[in-house]
């Protein structure tokens, strides 16, 4: 006997999202939905099985919108809360991964780098063009030998009268075959009062149609494929004296950068999470097997229960890392790695436990819960590792430094 369905809620009802952001915060993000909606959700997978994105009319679009760099102040910039560009994430990444690296790289990483640590000749060039979207930004610290370990790397940026000389390799670079202009982290031959020795890293703005910079694409992909990888090859780059940040030196100029992009995912991995359960719901509530919905199995909604329950953890852990953020306090950098351990890992998982319940037609682009899981397993990996994050944690708490012993 076929039961009558009652009154169905959505997760967000339930949880009462609408109680844990502000209306005019979630008016906002409602606000991006709608532009998603209109302009990119259904061409996302498309994209992804093509391994591609239209970065640039992408950018633009994004930029008349107001994400990029939204969260900074002045420049073109919008000077939101760090929860409205959270919930902006959260939007973007419930369409995919890649909008949501396309989003992050430009303004947490590229635009960042350059309000916090730049030249006011450095922000005039470059902020406006890129709030705007008519000048794409990437930014390069890891390399094909240095990953996990920032300090080790190889790029060097040497003087020649007051210019510098950049040599090296960038690998796994978010954006570099589109860009218009890279941050580039570099060792100099100064010393590192840290370590008493030769090479501190500092950080270069450099135009990507500069003498001696290769941009190859990455290829074969089989993770974030709505998104552009690339290299970036500098082989004996020359630079004016104007070309680096002035008020970076050390790890701290990359680390800040890649604090405010980590922070980004905490909030953007519930929008996959989101995504994967709305579909889910929608899927069980009409495919029929044995007569009867896939939703009416107990099974089936053992597995939509476990989760909705993981998606409500990881908003509130999103929102209180958000209201930390905000807060005259700040946010620590191993409360943000704890959102992004903690997230990351979670909305995989999500996603890829329903993805089972869509049977064959789960493993097509035409549902999203197997593409998000497959992006995570990128976002997982980047701006620092899921274990890297663990170590960071571990070393919070018990003072011990475990990445290398
Ligand atoms: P450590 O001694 O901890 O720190 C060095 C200096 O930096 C400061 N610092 C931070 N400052 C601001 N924000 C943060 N999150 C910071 N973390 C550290 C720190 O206070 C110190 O300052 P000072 O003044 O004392 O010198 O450095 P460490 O060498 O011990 O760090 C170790 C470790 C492993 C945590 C660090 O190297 C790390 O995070 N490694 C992971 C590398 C990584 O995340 N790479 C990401 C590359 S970019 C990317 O993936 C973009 S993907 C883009 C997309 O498509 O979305
Ligand atoms: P490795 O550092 O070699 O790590 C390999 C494995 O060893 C990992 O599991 C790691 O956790 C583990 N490991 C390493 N050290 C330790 C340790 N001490 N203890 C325990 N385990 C350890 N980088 C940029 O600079 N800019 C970008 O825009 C950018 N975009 C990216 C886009 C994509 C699609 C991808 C895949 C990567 C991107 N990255 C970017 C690079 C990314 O940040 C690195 O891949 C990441 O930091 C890991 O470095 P690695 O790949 O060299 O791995």
């Amino acid at each position: 006997m076929t039961q009558s369905k009652g009154r169905t809620l959505a997760p967000d009802e339930i949880l009462a999202v609408d109680q844990i952001f502000d209306q005019d915060d979630l008016d906002w993000a409602g606000v991006v939905r709608g532009w998603l909606d209109e302009n990119v959700r259904e061409q996302i997978g498309d994209w992804y099985l093509e391994g591609t994105i239209p970065a640039r009319e992408l950018a633009e679009g994004l930029g008349e919108l107001g994400v990029l760099g939204m969260h900074l102040a002045g420049y073109g910039c919008a000077g939101s809360t760090a929860t409205q560009y959270g919930l902006a994430c959260r939007e973007l990444e419930a369409v995919d991964s890649g909008l949501r690296s396309l989003v992050s790289v430009q303004g947490s990483l590229a635009m960042f780098s350059i309000h916090h640590w730049g030249s006011e000749e450095q922000k005039e060039e470059w902020l406006p063009r890129m709030a705007a979207g008519r000048a794409i930004g990437c930014f390069g610290l890891t390399e094909p030998d240095v990953g996990s370990d920032p300090a080790g790397m190889k790029t060097r940026a040497t003087r020649d009268g007051s210019d510098w000389i950049l040599n090296g390799a960038k690998m796994w670079i978010t954006n570099s075959p589109v860009s218009d202009v890279m941050v580039v982290w570099a060792k100099t031959d100064e010393v590192n009062e840290k370590t008493g020795e030769k090479g501190l890293v500092r950080g270069f703005v450099v135009p990507t149609d500069t003498p001696g910079v290769e941009v190859p694409e990455v290829k074969r992909k089989i993770s974030l494929r709505a998104s552009i990888t690339g290299e970036i090859v500098l082989d004996n780059v020359r630079l004016p004296e104007s070309a680096m940040l002035p008020k970076a030196s050390g790890l701290k100029g990359p680390l800040s950068a890649l604090s405010e992009a980590r922070f980004g995912i905490v909030f953007g991995v519930t929008g996959a999470a989101r995504d994967a359960l709305e579909e889910a719901l929608r899927y069980t509530d009409t495919r029929i097997q044995f007569d009867r919905p896939l939703s009416s199995f107990q099974i089936s909604q053992q597995k939509l229960a476990k989760a909705f329950g993981q998606y409500s953890s990881i908003t509130l852990t999103a929102a209180h890392i958000g209201r930390l953020k905000d807060s005259s306090a700040g946010v620590r950098p191993e409360q943000i790695s704890l959102g992004k351990m903690v997230n990351v890992d979670t909305a995989m998982n999500v996603c890829r436990d329903l993805r089972a319940l869509f049977g064959g037609s789960g493993i097509t682009s035409e549902y999203s819960p197997l593409r998000h899981a497959v992006n995570l397993e990128t976002v997982l990996t980047y701006e620092g590792t899921h274990e890297v994050h663990q170590l960071t944690l571990g070393r919070a708490m018990t003072g011990i430094f475990g990445f290398a012993n």
